[in-house]
């Protein structure tokens, strides 16, 4: 494929005439497929766009048109990476019946994970200036990617549903299932926020390897993976930033009793947050943001153990069983969060004293 791609390529995107391309596989995304495109000296990144999972490109287009007229009247601090206009000035270029999208290489280094609390800090105060940033936008006129993508009282029910009909009920798997049944409480708190809690547009996959920080680490250099962006709760982002900063080891790990939230690194997350968010925030708002990982790796959790029992038709895998590792591995993480929620609480407490 990706032969016939450098040979293809030239004819739908005009600056590759003439000279020779080399295509790489490159990212760790579980979604698009992404490649490096390298012209001499210079690089780009071609994403095979995943039609299946995005089903409406168009609403894409249309938010990403919005953003990326307000990010010319207000620049960011970094930046976000836009599509290229192809030889017909679209985003989206056909090439043998699939679709793809060009961006500039941003250059730097994308982490799977950090290495000390100020790099947690760093990379959540990035999200957290983004979320204040973005208050700024309509969030009406931003059109649903995925419907419900973050909607976890959906998730749960589709689990039940699909757990009821499933042929792959193993006793390890009931086990597990149970495990996620026992999450009620979690999704009826989440049910009662839905009226109380401000939509605004967020970015809604604050996965760390979602930033590009400049080669030296000193700074987040791009926010990356902007399909996802649309309305959301401010707790989606920084609980997408818990789940896969604070865990002691990432979510394909299988060392499950290895697997925790690391407090010091929570509460790095929760300081950089608040710094970058500089008072954009309701204090409801606030009383939620000590659910946000729970909330997120809990979303997480069902969809691998749904997607695992429907036949691992979503995320990619390299292994049959790791939609169901990966779910395990996000209910130790749930569990080690939950059995410190009253800490991160009183984190939150001390940066907002009117919230109870
Ligand atoms: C997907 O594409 P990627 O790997 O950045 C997923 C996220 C999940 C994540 C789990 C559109 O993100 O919601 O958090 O995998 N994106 C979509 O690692 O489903
Ligand atoms: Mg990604």
């Amino acid at each position: 494929m990706v032969d016939t791609l450098a040979e293809l390529l030239p004819q739908t995107y005009p600056q590759f005439k003439d000279r020779p391309l080399t295509l790489v596989p490159f990212g760790e995304g579980l979604i698009h497929q992404t490649y490096l495109v390298r012209q001499g000296e210079k690089q780009w990144i071609l994403q095979g766009f995943n039609e299946t999972v995005f089903t409406y490109p168009q609403r894409i287009e249309h938010n990403l048109a919005l953003l990326s007229e307000r990010v010319r009247l207000r620049p960011l601090p970094f930046t976000l990476p836009l599509p290229l206009s192809n030889g017909l000035g679209k985003g989206l270029t056909h090439i043998e019946g699939k679709k793809y999208r060009l961006f500039e290489f941003v250059e730097g280094k994308t982490l799977q994970g950090i290495s000390s609390p100020a790099q947690a800090r760093m990379a959540a105060q990035a999200y957290g200036t983004f979320a204040s940033w973005a208050q700024e936008l309509p969030v009406e006129a931003f059109q649903e990617t995925i419907p419900n993508f973050h909607r976890l009282d959906l998730r749960f029910a589709r689990l039940q549903e699909v757990a009821s009909t499933s042929s792959k009920l193993s006793e390890e798997v009931e086990r597990l299932l149970h495990l996620y049944l026992k999450q009620a409480p979690l999704v009826t708190w989440y049910t009662e926020q839905l009226p109380i809690l401000p939509q605004r547009v967020t970015h809604n996959d604050t996965k760390i390897n979602n930033l590009i920080f400049s080669s030296d680490l000193k700074q987040v250099a791009a926010v990356v993976d902007l399909d996802t962006l649309m309305g959301g709760y401010l707790l989606y982002d920084l609980g997408d930033l818990v789940r896969t900063v604070a865990c002691s080891l990432p979510e394909t790990s299988t060392q499950w009793p290895l697997v925790r939230a690391l407090p010091e690194v929570v509460k790095a997350l929760i300081l950089g947050y608040w710094e970058g968010l500089s008072g954009a925030i309701t204090p409801q708002e606030t009383a939620s943001l000590p659910y946000a990982g729970e909330v997120m790796t809990l979303i997480m959790g069902l969809r691998f153990l749904t997607d695992y029992l429907e036949g691992n038709v979503y995320y990619r895998v390299t292994y049959e069983d790791q939609n169901l590792h990966r779910a395990k591995n996000q209910m130790a993480l749930l569990h080690s969060l939950q059995s410190q929620r009253e800490h991160f609480q009183h984190t939150i407490e001390k940066l907002s004293p009117r919230v109870r």
